[in-house]
């Protein structure tokens, strides 16, 4: 007899297993994604459903702690074991009757697992996300916290952008205003003189998908006239109500970041019992509300936001716990370039967090990251394709 221990993070060990003892592909596949480990937060239940599900636990095998005091009203239950376990509790034909309520988002978070997202709809193209997308930064800003004030002028920025797309950007992230804490907001007139040249240019060169980095519907809506087919906005649609209907009509794709407050607010706001559910159910919110202002599903990114309104530990929980915001279902993206909480770990100054970055983008990937906002697009690249190599075997 010989006794291994199979590699359970992630299917494909399973699926490698029983492939090489004989098992037809699709079958093995089913098995493997049955057998992974699953677990769930249920919270805002009653007293009634949470003996359900104690009840519903020992019968099927299922751990179940419980509680009645949470984060929120309400009892709070976690489930835990393989998926194939779990998942009748989607289906009401096999559900308990008492925990019939539990059916529709635990079936939403099932679907979002077994076919998550692969591409991604911006203006006039659709991006493909079974490879990572490298998002090169250009910030035409004299003040941003990591890079400001180094592309002096609109050929140089231009230039760069060249740069970026030969190291491997598949797209191109324009941006006029910081929003590092304290920084001097920037009226909308003087962003668009900032960016709109950039963007223009990019394109007239044939580089892109170009993406603006903005909180404001009118300097989104002049980069759009320019070609930009993205718009990645800091606030989650917060700052300018108005920037919604602005994606909308252009059928660009949105990134949609979370933060809490404003760039000068932010940090007092760092207040979390959870991070990563919380951010997750910020994040959902600010998604719908994109989809109420009539942007499609597909063409919405969500982001968590590092170092944005997050404290450096709370910044590593979420990187840890990415697999949460990833279970909305919508593409994530990560910006997690030279930032702060990165020189926490390795005591590196901001000009010397690249390595870190590229480091931090390969666990973001294995968490289920599929967009890397980085300045460094050559590391992050060699960084990510090691990381790919290892998780899509070939
Ligand atoms: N971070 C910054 C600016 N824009 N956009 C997204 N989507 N995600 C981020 O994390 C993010 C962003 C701040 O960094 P910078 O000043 O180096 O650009």
């Amino acid at each position: 007899m010989k006794v291994t221990a199979v590699a359970a993070h992630a299917p494909e060990a399973v699926r490698a297993a029983l492939a090489a003892r004989g098992w037809e592909a699709q079958p093995a596949w089913f098995a493997a994604i049955g057998i992974q480990p699953f677990v769930v937060l249920i919270e805002g239940i009653t007293e009634d459903e949470r003996e359900a599900l104690v009840h519903w636990g020992t019968k099927s095998g299922a751990d179940v702690l419980t509680g009645d005091s949470g984060l929120g009203p309400g009892g709070w239950a976690l489930v835990a074991g393989s998926t194939s376990r779990i998942a009748p509790l989607a289906r009401y034909d096999r559900a308990p009757a008492e925990l019939a309520r539990l059916a529709p988002e635990l079936g939403r978070l099932l679907a979002a697992r077994a076919e998550p997202p692969r591409s991604w709809l911006i203006r006039g193209a659709e991006l493909p996300l079974d490879k990572p997308v490298i998002v090169g930064i250009i910030n035409v800003t004299p003040d941003s916290f990591s890079d400001g004030g180094h592309l002096p002028s609109v050929e140089a920025a231009i230039e760069h952008g060249a740069q970026l797309t030969a190291h491997g950007a598949g797209l191109l992230d324009v941006g006029g205003e910081s929003t590092r804490p304290g920084a001097t907001p920037v009226p909308a007139d003087e962003e668009i003189a900032r960016v709109v040249p950039v963007v223009a240019g990019l394109i007239r060169r044939g580089l892109g998908p170009v993406s603006v980095d903005t909180r404001k519907a009118e300097v989104a809506r002049a980069a759009l006239d320019a070609g930009a087919a993205v718009v990645n906005d800091v606030s989650g649609l917060q700052h300018d109500p108005g920037l919604g209907a602005v994606v909308a009509r252009a059928d660009a794709g949105v990134i949609l970041m979370h933060m809490r407050g404003t760039p000068a607010t932010m940090d007092d706001l760092a207040t979390y019992a959870h991070v990563a559910p919380e951010v997750a159910e910020e994040l959902a919110a600010t998604a719908e509300n994109a989809e109420r202002a009539g942007i499609a599903r597909e063409r919405i990114v969500v982001d968590p936001g590092f170092g944005f309104a997050k404290t450096a530990a709370q910044n590593f929980r979420l990187l840890d716990e990415l697999a949460t915001i990833v279970a909305l279902g919508y593409p994530v993206a990560v910006g997690l370039s030279r930032k702060r909480f990165l020189g926490t770990a390795t005591g590196r100054p901001v000009e010397d967090r690249d390595r870190a970055t590229a480091v931090a983008c390969a666990l973001a990937w294995e968490r289920g990251a599929r967009l890397f906002r980085v300045h460094d697009v050559a590391m992050t690249r060699e960084a990510l394709a090691l990381a790919g190599a290892t998780t899509n075997p070939t």
